[in-house]
């Protein structure tokens, strides 16, 4: 029989199955009609020996001259005139700043939000991140219908296309022992260390004091961060039909329905109750002088509360929420709302002193299409802004070229800090012998100008139209390839890496000893002998 002179069966199926691959990557790394603007493929997902000379590298600890080696994607040596052989790519970082990738500790990609979902995808979404030096993210997986492993593993899904590195927090919309006991799974199993419990958006993610009460101490016990929306869900309800009821239906009514004393009152309670439980708060996108006081007087009283503003909230004010142009007012609704002009300055005051710690974007993107669904009652215009391609220029204009902040700073609050909370540091966060390779070349003497015409999100809006600025993230460094460069884009779906975080970072650090004290200052039971009365 013929056949058995042909070569064994397995390496043509080998050589076959090869084939189909490379095809498959190579159709699918361009999505049709995405974003034409400097962006190609690069289906080799060989990682490359980098020698980055003669810049500035900038850790949050310290800054020196010196060059970075990298290889398979990691920093082999930070020094001055390291010497490598051939088949090295040299990029001259003279004159420019060399620092750890940006860390975005709060977006929402492809969530289904409001009746809708958001425009950005992971793919989408983080090509946008690279092309703005921000080299991870972490996102919100959003339980189904309550239930965290089937939200899971439906984001694990999502992430399929991912193009960098990224991490997971968990938002938890109702409670039960199996919710309990998935937290438990989440923390051991899934490498998430973060739980987030909504205080607004009453009859679909909100959830009570009680509640928040148990997830504070479920999240203590498993040594997780709890994390807040904190504005007062049923306040809320009350100023959106005081607002309709006055005939305000347009986006100006969003913000008036919910003023920063209700952003101000949750951000206490959640702070009390936190401290009541002894367990490290991060509260999320601090919008307000109101929530940012809270959480100072707190921090002064030696409570572990980490603050959250977002660029949107360092950077804007809700004058445009005001604007004849709904398209225009409608891309500026998020919640909490972008305040009125002087909350913008008094946040960032907050964060160069670090009485806020990090920068956030809280990307949470949607078209005028969608946001055009409350045409009619701001109620029903889907909430969010976007910011995750914008967030690293926009801070280092804002902050570092108005002498706000010194560079060091601003690695710590958009990079190296992420990583500390989330227990992901020195392997994240820092250009570090043995930190994986996400680098960012910032060059102080360019500037960016952002246009939705331009950007990488998918969304035909940009609430920093127009912006421009000092400063240029000229090159993007991601697990150790060069994913952006002259304006253009290299990037692989699929390339992407799930980071575990583990449980118990610096913020438990102490915890059960000031339990022990607490104990011990009890002075009680009394032990009283029954009176002869
Ligand atoms: O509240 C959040 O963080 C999500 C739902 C994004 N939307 C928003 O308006 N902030
Ligand atoms: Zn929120
Ligand atoms: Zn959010």
């Amino acid at each position: 029989m013929a056949i058995r002179a042909r070569r064994p069966l397995r390496s043509d199926a080998f050589l076959l199955l090869v084939l189909f691959l490379v095809s498959i990557s190579c159709s699918t790394s361009e999505p049709q009609g995405f974003c034409a603007v400097g962006y190609e493929s690069d289906c080799g997902l060989s990682s490359e020996k980098i020698l980055i000379k003669g810049g500035t590298v900038v850790n949050a600890h310290r800054k020196e001259v010196a060059d970075v080696y990298i290889e398979d994607g990691i920093v082999v040596s930070v020094r001055p005139n390291i010497k490598v052989g051939d088949h090295v790519k040299i990029i001259d970082a003279t004159g420019k700043y060399v620092m750890p990738g940006g860390i975005d500790p709060h977006t929402h990609l492809e969530m289904e939000f409001m009746g809708t979902v958001t425009i950005d995808d992971f793919f989408t979404g983080q090509a946008a991140a690279l092309a703005g030096g921000t080299t991870m993210h972490i996102d919100f997986v959003i339980p189904v219908n309550g239930n965290l492993s089937a939200g899971f593993e439906s984001y694990m899904n999502k992430a399929k296309k991912a193009v960098m590195d990224y991490g997971f927090h968990m938002a938890i919309t109702k409670w039960d022992e199996g919710v309990s006991k998935d937290m438990e799974l989440m923390v051991n199993e899934h490498g998430i260390n973060s739980f987030k419990f909504f205080m607004a958006y009453k009859g679909s993610l909100m959830i009570r004091d009680e509640l928040l009460l148990q997830g504070l101490q479920k999240c203590k016990s498993l040594g997780a961060i709890a994390m807040v929306h904190a504005e007062n869900g049923d306040a809320v309800a009350e100023g959106q039909k005081r607002m309709i009821d006055l005939g305000i239906t347009g986006p100006e009514g969003h913000a008036l329905s919910r003023p920063p004393v209700l952003e101000g009152e949750a951000t206490a309670r959640a702070i009390r109750l936190a401290n009541f439980v002894n367990t490290p708060l991060y509260v999320v996108h601090v919008m307000s002088i109101d929530a940012m006081e809270e959480i100072a007087k707190a921090r002064k009283a030696g409570q572990r509360v980490i603050g959250e503003p977002v660029a949107s909230g360092l950077i804007l004010d809700d004058s445009w929420l005001w604007h004849p142009d709904y398209t225009t007012a409608a891309k500026y609704v998020m919640s909490p709302p972008i305040r009125t002009s002087g909350h913008d300055k008094a946040l960032q005051a907050a964060l160069s002193t670090g009485v806020l710690q990090l920068v956030g974007t809280d990307h949470c993107a949607f078209n005028s299409t969608q946001k055009a669904l409350g045409s009619e009652d701001f109620r029903k215009i889907p909430n969010g802004v976007n910011g995750i391609e914008e967030r690293m220029h926009l801070i280092w204009d804002k902050m570092v070229e108005s002498g706000q902040m010194t560079v060091t700073d601003y690695v710590r609050v958009t990079s190296t800090e992420c990583a500390k909370v989330f227990n992901i540091y020195p392997r994240k966060g820092a250009i570090l012998e043995g930190s994986d390779a996400d680098i960012i070349i910032l060059n102080p003497n360019a500037s960016f100008k952002i246009a939705a015409a331009s950007h990488h999100s998918r969304s035909d809006t940009n609430v920093y139209e127009g912006t421009k600025g000092k400063g240029k993230v000229e090159v993007t460094i991601s697990q150790g390839r060069v994913v952006y460069e002259d304006g253009k884009l290299k990037v692989t779906p699929g390339s992407g890496r799930y980071i575990r975080m583990p449980p118990f970072g610096y913020l438990f650090d102490g915890i059960e000893k000031a339990d022990a004290a607490y104990f011990a200052s009890l002075n009680a039971p009394i032990q009283r002998t029954k009176s002869a009365a």
